[in-house]
């Protein structure tokens, strides 16, 4: 039996997100949540994380949810776009899950998204350039790193490998950016979510009468063992794909340049050479990730974790997992977890593109621009600072991503 605690209140608007995630830490390994007014447990625990990632009695079929079955959570619910979604790797498990995965997790592997480190440093040399000759005409020559480096680079990178138009790319910024923040009204989100599915029904369309050398065509191509994979399918993969592509790398650079510019002493060790930049990367991984809360996986039977003292997930209920609290855990990084430290040792066992099944199969190919892109900023911006004191620095209101406001810097001098 679990005791029923009163629910932890997520805020949608980001406001404390340090003192959230303390909260979330002390409250134990599994939490009581009050996600804008349903109920979910969250894990907090890189072990219990670990154990139910790979438990096959938690899917992703909203249909298994109780709140949701019951219409107690409907279309006016403002996270209703993180759950209720097409058809894609992200909504199936087992068999159908491979089915939709196998093609996109194979042209991701490490060895294959080497192909395209010339595109990545292409777009990381083109923004650099333009930066430096925005800095010129800028007042105190601040510019915000997001929206003149971290935010259009992972997006270029994507819609480049899914065979999306450079065109297409404000708009899909802009759609996504009203999907993601909790200040767009739900009507405006619903609108929102439409038409970016029929943005992707169409393109599917248009990429089957005229298929080009893309990951698009290619699971259109794809015979998937005779089971092909429908128009809906494919467009809802293409969907996850950019939502997935984008936002969370634009995350991983800001947290990484974020971290080095507080800590002077750690960013000397690396343009110094005696720490690497992986090492840096997997430490912002850990320390504040791209994804804060992932929702949701539903448990189709009670679930007993022996790892949190025989707690008991009944049937039914929504899981979130709370990678930033689970990047924090003290009993696996010990008691320092708090700190930012791109020496720590154990910085890469982090969980951060998830566990199981679901692992993020983009994961090599968000480390690789995150491998090009912060030491090619910090060549050709050596003296590369904060414009504002750090504690002014602000997070955008956005629940489930980790989405900082602006980064406000001076490039030189
Ligand atoms: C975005 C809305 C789409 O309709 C469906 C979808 C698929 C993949 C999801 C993405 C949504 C949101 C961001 C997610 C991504 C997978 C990885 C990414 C959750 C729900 C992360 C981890 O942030």
């Amino acid at each position: 039996m679990n005791a029923s605690p009163t629910p932890l209140s997520i805020d949608p608007l980001v406001q404390d997100l340090d003192g959230e995630t303390a909260r979330l830490r002390a409250a134990g390994p599994i939490v009581r949540i009050d996600l804008l007014g349903a109920p979910a447990w969250t894990v907090t625990s890189h072990t219990v994380a670990r154990r139910l990632l790979t438990d096959a009695r938690l899917v992703k079929d909203i249909n298994q949810w109780g709140l949701f079955t019951s219409g107690q959570v409907t279309h006016d619910w403002p996270l209703i776009g993180m759950v209720d979604v097409p058809p894609s790797m992200f909504t199936t498990d087992g068999a159908e899950h491979r089915r939709l995965r196998t093609k996109i997790a194979q042209a991701l592997t490490a060895r294959r998204v080497e192909d395209l480190r010339p595109v990545i440093e292409g777009y990381t040399e083109q923004l650099l350039d333009a930066m430096a000759g925005q800095a010129k005409s800028a007042p105190g020559g601040v510019v915000d790193l997001k929206p003149a480096f971290a935010g259009p680079l992972p997006m270029s990178v994507v819609c480049h490998l899914m065979g999306v138009a450079e065109a297409e790319i404000p708009r899909q910024m802009r759609l996504w950016k009203a999907f993601f923040s909790m200040l767009t009204p739900q009507d405006e989100r619903l609108a929102v979510m439409a038409e970016i599915y029929g943005i992707f029904l169409k393109m599917v369309e248009e990429k089957k009468a005229a298929p080009g050398d893309d990951l698009t065509s290619a699971l259109i191509l794809a015979d998937e063992g005779g089971a092909p994979m429908s128009r809906e399918e494919i467009a809802g993969n293409l969907q996850s794909m950019i939502a997935a592509g984008h936002e969370t790398t634009i995350a991983l650079i800001l947290s990484a340049v974020r971290g080095l510019l507080t800590h002077p002493a750690q960013l000397e060790l690396v343009l110094g050479g005696s720490v690497s930049w992986e090492a840096v990367i997997e430490e912002a991984l850990r320390w504040d990730p791209p994804v804060t809360h992932l929702l949701m996986r539903f448990a189709t039977e009670d679930v007993v974790v022996d790892e949190a003292g025989g707690f008991v997930i009944e049937k039914g209920e929504g899981v979130v997992m709370s990678y930033r609290a689970i990047g924090r855990d003290t009993s696996f990084y010990g008691d320092d977890a708090d700190s930012f430290d791109i020496t720590r040792t154990d910085a890469a066992r982090n969980v951060a593109f998830g566990h199981g099944p679901h692992i993020c199969p983009g994961a090599a190919l968000s480390r690789l621009e995150a491998a090009i892109a912060l030491p090619a900023l910090f060549a050709r911006f050596p003296s590369l600072r904060l414009a504002v004191p750090a504690q002014e620095l602000r997070k955008a209101p956005v629940l489930t991503q980790n989405d900082l406001e602006a980064l406000p810097v001076v490039l030189e001098g």
